[in-house]
Formats: C-alpha cells, structure tokens, sequence
C-alpha cells in the first residue's frame, strides 16, 4: 500500500498539526496496552428522551478500524462511528455526560440547536481537558423546529483533527415534518456523511509517529466517502452491494447530514441505466422545514449543513443510487469521478400511491430595519509559516469579542470570500436566511451555507433570545482551526 506521509510540502498547514499529532500518538501507545482487536463497527446507539428528559452518556475515545483491510486508529463516540444518535422533542430537557476518553482537549457543540451558548448548555468555550467529566443540559425550547440536527467537538485546534477521525453524532428533534401527509408512511433513511482521514496504526510506519494517511488513488477505496461509518462496498453493476428496500407508490425520505471535516458533497439521486436524475424535492434545510416542497436535480451540501428530501418510488423495478458528484474546488479532498453512496432497490408496492406534501412548515420573511449592512469578510494571509485564516483581518482568539449585536435585533450581514477557494459560513445559535446569493433568496432557515470564491452572499439572521457569546466561523475545520472564526456577543 501506498504510504502518503503528511509533509508541510505537499499538505499547506498539516504542520502545524504536529502537536495535535504527537498528543494522538500517546493515545496510540496506551491503545497498545490496553490491545484492542480490529473489528467491524458497532452501530450507534440510540438515546431517545423518556418522561420529557434525554439522559445520555457521551464517551470520546480511540478505537481501531479495519477498512480495506488496513488497520487505522480513529476516535469515536462510545466505540461508534458515527456515535450515538440522540433524539428528543420540543420541550425537552436534554442531560449529557461527556467523559473525555482522549488524551487532549475536547467539548460538544449542538451544531443548529437554538439553544442558550453559554453555562452548561450549547457552551462552546467550555473545554474538557483529557480524563475529565462534564455535564450538559438545556431545554429544547417549545418552538423548536424538528429536524435534524449533529453534534461534534468544537475545542479550537483540535476540532479538524478529532471531527475527521470520526467524532460526530445525529440530533433528531422528533415532530413537525414527521407527521405530515403521507411522510409517516414514508420508508425513512438517515445518511451520515464523513470524509474520515485515517491515522495509520499498523507498519509500515515509524514507532511514536503518527500520522495522518491520505488515500492514494490506487488503493482500494481512494477519496471516498464514508456512509453511516461504512466505506460503501459495490457491486459489479456499480450499486452498493447491500440495499435499502423500497415499494412501488411510495415515497423515501432521505434525511442527510453532511458530518465531514471538509468534504463539499454534491449529490443526486440517480437511475444508472437510464443515467436519468430523480426528482427531488428538498422538504427541509439545517433542520429547519421549507414552507412547501422545492423541487431540485441535485443538493450540494457543505460541512456542517443537513438537508430533508422526498423522491416518489414510481418505476416499481431495478435500482437506483444516491450518487456523490465530482465537485471542483481548491481541495485535493475532493471526489474527481461519480460514486454511489447508498442504493435503493424495489419491494412490493404501497396499498395507495403516496403524495408529497405540498404544505410544510409555517416560515415567515425576517424584516430588517438594521443599517447599515455589516460586513464580514473571509481572507487568507500568506506568511512564512504557513496560511492564515482569517475573518475581518484577523485570526481567531477565544479572548476577544468581534462584533456585538443587540438582542432582539435583526441584521443583514455581507459574507465576503475574498480568497480563490470555497468557504463555508456557519452561525451558532441563530439560524439565518438567505436575501441575496446569486440573486437567489430562500424563506428556510440555514444555520451554513457555502461562500463559494470571489462570491459574496446576504444573510439576514435574528437575535430573538439567548443573550450571550458564541461563534460565527468557516465549517471547513481545517480552516476553522487555523484562525477562520469570530467571537459573537449577544448584548441585552
Ligand atoms: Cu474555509
């Protein structure tokens, strides 16, 4: 096998990932002692909220994969990738423990839930040092939108590292979309998508060097996807081997999060012997439910964003793929040819054709009276050392507050990608809407969206509630993590 050893040359930045690398690599050592075997992996628990209260236990930790019959080092929640889904209602009380199995920092971010940023609940500046214990808890709030929703680590320098070797989870806030129309009859698929890197745990590599491998295009699974923490295995028409039934007359609804470091994940659903597209209708985006069904022939979805969509079983025959596209950014990460990602195959048919709903969610246009328009803008800073980047000119620090709005506000800002790569621009605890991408506006609410290069985009978000600070940043983590974030402040 190919060895692609991680040089400052031919990776910009992986560097300065040498500390984060060598705190890995005592975690290796005590994953010798303690001499677990390679095994297939678990599927995630489930932990659904009882009597109005959700009590989960989170454990990060090492484990050893096989995958294309190598043996690779990843950190999971509770021994899964991804980890445990969790899943709860409005109105309920979410309590989490989070034991830190690691040897380095690490934390939770409810990646989209309107929850308050700070004290025990969505804080993201609560870090927890390797060994310690920590306890989580809020209230979903009654007005929550259900959807879907992720949580991942956010402790800055060592959320690239830990989300791409496998430390995500699903949120499934149960109700709204569930119970409409024909949706409950709906055969329903969680997608979980991750660009896992793979930390090479066998020879040939040297003792107490660890380090990150990057497939080379001649192994077995070069550059691809991981799909509900499975690399998917073809068969030799090209549809993954193992199948998700589906009946003539129906509907499938495809929940899908896009959990990767930093893989842009351009999809479609397709019939390959006619190479024809579904058609889709996206019913939901960042959790957050459309007003009625839009229809589109492909998703593109960024670090970070999830996505609802609906197709109609209609042909009654064969099989079709959920494909990940070729998309073409500034990223070596990125697919360069067509790959199925999940195939359907037809079963029976339903009693009664099932219709798409053409009613969703109740979403009302924000109105802005907020002037000027802030400005936050997305650039790179060469030095010696290596990139910068950087939001407003400057590089992230915890310590200091960016830009402060005020509660109850609602604001128009400018996302300015003033670099040659795509960008993503993610928001927490407030979602936004899109005014002005391309000419393109949207009434859904998205807590990411993509800031393609040399492109600008007009969000307009409210600060309904929540007083207090949070983070606004790039979700391509690696960026993220070398300085592409700012400190927020909701002021009362
Ligand atoms: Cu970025």
């Amino acid at each position: 096998m190919q060895q692609a050893e991680s040089t400052a040359k031919n990776r910009p930045g992986i560097a300065l990932q040498r500390r984060d690398l060598l705190k890995l690599t005592a975690g290796l050592a005590a994953m010798r002692r303690i001499g677990l075997g390679a095994a297939a992996g678990p599927a995630p628990e489930l932990f659904t909220s009882e009597s109005g209260v959700l009590n989960a236990v989170l454990e990060p930790g090492f484990i050893e994969r096989e995958i294309g019959g190598q043996t690779y080092l990843l950190v999971a929640y509770n021994g899964s990738i991804p980890g445990p889904t969790l899943e709860a209602r409005p109105r309920d009380t979410v309590r989490l423990t989070l034991r830190n199995k690691l040897d380095h920092p690490t934390n939770l971010h409810f990646h989209g839930l309107h929850v308050p940023p700070d004290g025990r609940a969505d804080n993201v500046f609560l870090e927890l040092d390797a060994g310690g214990c920590a306890q989580y808890e809020f209230k979903i709030p009654e007005n929550h939108p259900a959807g879907l929703f992720w949580y991942h680590p956010h402790a800055h320098s060592f959320s690239d590292l830990q989300i791409r070797s496998g430390l995500a989870g699903l949120i499934r806030i149960r109700g709204g979309i569930d119970d409409i129309g024909d949706v409950p009859q709906a055969v329903t698929y969680d997608v979980v998508l991750q660009d896992l890197e793979y930390f090479v745990w066998n020879p040939p590599h040297t003792p107490g060097h660890l380090h990150v491998h990057h497939p080379a295009p001649e192994e077995p699974h070069p550059n691809r996807l991981m799909v509900n923490g499975r690399l998917p295995v073809l068969d030799e028409k090209g549809f993954v081997a193992e199948t998700v039934k589906v009946a003539q007359g129906g509907l499938l609804r495809l929940r899908i999060a896009n959990a990767s470091a930093n893989r842009i994940c351009r999809l479609a659903v397709v019939s390959p012997d006619t190479a024809v597209g579904h058609r889709i209708w996206v019913i939901a985006t960042d959790g957050n439910p459309l007003p009625g069904p839009q229809t589109v022939s492909e998703l593109l979805l960024v670090p970070g964003q999830r996505v609802e969509i609906l197709t109609q079983t209609v042909r009654g025959q064969g099989k079709f793929s959920l494909m990940e596209l070729p998309y073409y950014t500034a990223s070596f990460l990125q697919p360069k040819a067509a790959s199925p990602l999940v195939t359907f195959e037809y079963e029976g048919s339903v009693p009664r054709p099932l219709q798409i709903p053409q009613r969703l969610g109740e979403v009302s246009e924000l109105l802005s009276w907020n002037l000027p328009v802030r400005r936050v803008e997305f650039s790179l800073l060469t030095t010696p050392d290596g990139v910068i980047f950087r939001i407003n000119g400057k590089e992230f620090d915890p310590n200091r507050v960016d830009l402060q709005v005020k509660l109850g506000s609602v604001e128009d800002w400018d996302l300015v990608n003033n670099t040659f790569m795509d960008h993503t621009f993610h928001l927490h605890t407030n979602s936004f809407q899109l005014v002005d991408s391309a000419g393109k506006s949207e009434l859904a609410l998205r807590d990411s969206i993509i800031l393609p290069r040399f492109q600008s985009a007009r969000v307009r978000i409210r600060f309904a509630d929540f007083p207090g600070k949070t983070l606004f940043h790039c979700h391509e983590v690696f960026h993220e993590d070398r300085g592409m974030m700012q400190v927020i402040e909701v002021v009362p």
